[in-house]
């Protein structure tokens, strides 16, 4: 019998962190349609994050890139985001966007960019050391374009010195999170193609080292939610970006393009102990809001995570296993598909009662005038975007 209050708790404990970066203009390479009330710098993200916040309870974080995000002070955007309920999550290096990176950042030939790549990783970590960040987000953009264009060997070696000196760096509960994906912008070989090598270089650095799975960093057809069960099981899932995606790295809202898969990765989070606050698994956003509003769209993601959580929390596990232990393939299929198929919007409209947020955040959010409020605040000034 499943127990509803558990749910209902572990629903009510789980922390969905947004990212900054999505409440800017964001796009693809042809067009990043600029939209009216985006903010205007990291404290107006930070506001937005804070009203994803109070519209979902349940996204009492954001992450932060940077330069998207560099302020003069730190501790003062920290205090800024206090103020407004939420706290600083993980902080995005970036060394993917300046010319001297033409030929990758830390696994570029030229020492002097490697030099320059590791810098900015370091001043990371520092702005972690003043917001109190505990994970420092690694995606490399680094790779090649064509066969023999440079040695895969010397990249690894390359890329290996350089997360070992970040460890050096790291304290306390601070960890590097080492994001994989499988190709774009380099379209031959990525210096981190797939979780293997993120994996393998993660046990090599040692316990702060953890694997981040971004959905939308596989080729088509991979199993995503195997990877994230093999990963719990060893202890080294650092987090997600979850978004969705049809054809590549889309970044489209998550759960939008494929939930009973979304369903099925949550499905292996909960039986593998991963929604428990000591498996230390961030459950972060990475979308970007090219077309839609960006908001609503942040708070339907949060949403479509909690929904997706929510139906793995409703798995028969007593049914599941014995059904396993059987070799009942369609009961223990079975498991899996009624709690799919179970609505748990009354449920979760119920929580957000005890919650005390309105039971259907986004119609409270189109009701509140919160955009109209924000368009007329942000007429001046240049939008925030991602500089691509
Ligand atoms: C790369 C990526 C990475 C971010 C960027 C915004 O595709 O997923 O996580 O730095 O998107
Ligand atoms: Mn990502």
């Amino acid at each position: 019998m499943i127990d509803q209050s558990a749910v209902k708790a572990a629903l009510s404990a789980q922390h969905i962190e947004t990212p900054s970066w999505a409440y800017g203009n964001s796009g693809t390479r042809f067009k990043v349609f600029a939209q009216e009330a985006v903010p205007r710098n990291a404290y107006e993200k930070v506001d937005d994050a804070a009203t994803v916040h109070r519209f979902t309870g349940v996204a009492p974080t954001v992450a932060l890139h940077i330069p998207w995000d560099r302020v003069d002070d730190y501790g003062d955007l920290a205090r800024h985001a206090r103020e407004r309920g939420v706290g600083l999550g993980a902080i995005n290096p970036n060394v993917f966007q300046e010319d001297d990176y033409r030929l990758g950042s830390v696994c570029n030939p030229d020492e002097t960019v490697r030099r320059k790549a590791l810098d900015h990783l370091l001043e990371c970590v520092e702005i972690m050391n003043v917001t109190g960040s505990r994970d420092l987000s690694l995606w490399f953009a680094d790779g090649t374009n064509y066969p023999g264009q440079d040695s895969v060997r010397a990249r690894q070696e390359r890329l290996s010195e350089a997360l070992h000196a970040v460890g050096e760096r790291l304290s306390g509960d601070q960890r590097m999170l080492l994001e994989y994906k499988l190709f774009e912008p380099a379209f031959y070989t990525m210096d981190v193609p797939d979780w293997g090598t993120s994996y393998a270089h993660c046990v090599d650095l040692g316990e702060r080292a953890k694997v981040l799975v971004d959905t939308g960093h596989h080729a088509p057809g991979t199993n995503i939610e195997f990877i994230v069960a093999f990963l719990l099981h060893r202890e080294k899932l650092g987090g997600f970006h979850f978004n969705s995606r049809f054809y590549a790295d889309d970044d489209l809202m998550v759960g939008a393009a494929d939930p009973y898969q979304l369903f099925r990765i949550m499905v292996e989070i909960v039986l593998g102990g991963g929604l428990d606050a000591s498996a230390g698994v961030a459950f972060m956003l990475d979308q970007c809001h090219n077309i839609e509003p960006k908001i609503p769209a942040l708070i339907r993601s949060v949403l479509n995570v909690q929904e997706a959580t929510a139906k793995a929390l409703l798995v028969d596990q007593d049914a599941l296993r014995a059904a396993q232990q059987n070799g009942d393939v369609l009961a223990a299929n079975a498991a899996l598909t009624d709690a799919f198929a179970t609505d748990v919007r009354p449920l979760l409209a119920e929580l957000r009662e005890d919650m005390g947020i309105d039971p259907d955040p986004i119609a409270a959010y189109q009701r509140s005038g919160h955009f109209e409020k924000l368009r007329d605040e942000r007429r001046d000034g240049a939008a925030a975007g991602w500089g691509a």
